[in-house]
């Protein structure tokens, strides 16, 4: 079965948003197989973006992720990367649709509430990156 990570940013777990953001998943009939809250370090951070390595706010972004704590999700179900990526909105919040997370609950580019993998092949990879410091168990069969 398909799966995709999914952070709650850190404003978002400040503002006590995760509730409402989770329910919003399962709303849409997405199985949420793991959640753990964790302080990111710096070099999963520089991992899960490595893609954005030469823009000019690489450094702000992982220095934001690491700010306070985010709520990391594994998720489940048929094209759940596309539907999460759906449901999460336009990386900027002024042009989400409304409805979307980011729409209600994300205040700029930077901090825009949720991530959520871009492809199956990156969902597989942040997965591996994230594992440890969430500890999802390897070989685990959710
Ligand atoms: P997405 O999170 O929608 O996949 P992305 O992969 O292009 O978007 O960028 C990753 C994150 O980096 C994004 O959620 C917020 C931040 N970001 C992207 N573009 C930015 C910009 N121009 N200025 C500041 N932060 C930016
Ligand atoms: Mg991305």
């Amino acid at each position: 079965m398909e799966r995709t990570l999914v952070i709650i940013k850190p404003e978002a777990v400040r503002k006590k948003l995760v509730g409402k953001i989770i329910s919003i998943y399962e709303d849409n009939r997405l199985e949420i197989i793991h959640a753990h809250r964790v302080l990111a370090t710096s070099d999963v951070l520089k991992l899960h973006y490595q893609d954005l390595i030469t823009k000019p706010f690489f450094e702000e972004l992982v220095s934001y992720m690491s700010s306070s704590e985010c709520v990391v999700l594994i998720l489940e179900g048929e094209h759940v990367v596309e539907t999460v990526r759906k449901i999460n909105g336009a990386t900027d919040p002024g042009k989400a649709d409304p409805g979307t997370i980011r729409y209600m609950y994300g205040e700029t580019l930077q901090v825009n509430a949720v991530h959520g993998s871009e492809s199956v092949e990156k969902a597989d990879l942040e997965i591996e990156i994230w594992r440890d410091l969430i500890r999802y168990e390897k070989g685990s069969k959710r």
